[in-house]
């Protein structure tokens, strides 16, 4: 089984907790980024504790040691579960993320490798193989990786072996959830499920394919 993770994007609270109401049944986690937090306050995390779903927040946290540190103090004391923290800060950096997301008793993933097209810049002749090293390294509880490159998914499996792997970029970037589900441990769908004429209806008929 491959976990539906739904991107909750919506920068507005009211509609927020209607689409994540109604796909409650079909979806296996929440991603909550900056769209939905700046414009309706940390908050938020209680308001969608109701379903009982995993909550991610998505900060791709980036900073030095300390900063990381305040940062996911203040996720994981909001109500959050999981946080994203990025990895090429360095170990040091990423560590701080997650040990304070196991001290709360949650989890720490970081990013190897951005879905996007200019993530290639970047993100290329090894670096992100680098990246991933270093969560397995570091301790954390898995790894997010472009599912717009099954390719590199692949790749960068097997550097971290059995760690979790949640991959975006299904639908609205042009991934396959085909060619990608049975690779990751979840993916991660915003777009195509919260701009649907019918969130619930979209997120059962990718579930379908999850399961
Ligand atoms: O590499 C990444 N790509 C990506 O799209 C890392 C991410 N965390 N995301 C997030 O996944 C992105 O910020 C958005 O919340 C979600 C994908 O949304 P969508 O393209 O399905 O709408």
């Amino acid at each position: 089984m491959t976990e539906l993770i739904l991107a909750l994007d919506v920068p507005d609270r009211k509609e927020a907790l209607n689409i994540a109401e109604s796909c409650a049944p079909f979806i296996d986690a929440i991603k909550v980024g900056y769209p939905l937090v700046l414009s309706s306050g940390l908050s938020i995390a209680e308001d969608l504790a109701s379903p009982g779903l995993p909550l991610i927040a998505d900060f791709k946290v980036a900073d030095i040691p300390n900063t990381n540190r305040l940062i996911c103090e203040v996720v994981f004391s909001a109500g959050f579960d999981a946080v994203i923290a990025h990895g090429f800060v360095g170990a040091d950096a990423a560590r701080a993320c997650i040990e304070v997301a196991h001290s709360h008793s949650g989890k720490a993933y970081i990013v190897a490798e951005m879905s996007h097209p200019g993530a290639t810049e970047f993100f290329h002749d090894g670096v992100a193989e680098r990246i991933a090293a270093l969560a397995v390294r570091c301790g954390a509880d898995g790894i997010i990786a472009p599912a717009t490159r099954p390719e590199r998914v692949a790749r960068l499996r097997e550097i971290v072996g059995d760690k979790a792997i949640y991959s975006p970029g299904i639908g609205a970037q042009g991934g396959d959830l085909d060619a990608v589900a049975r690779l990751v441990d979840g993916v991660i769908v915003g777009r195509s499920i919260y701009a649907a004429d019918d969130p619930a209806a979209a997120a059962e008929r990718l579930s379908r394919i999850c399961r």
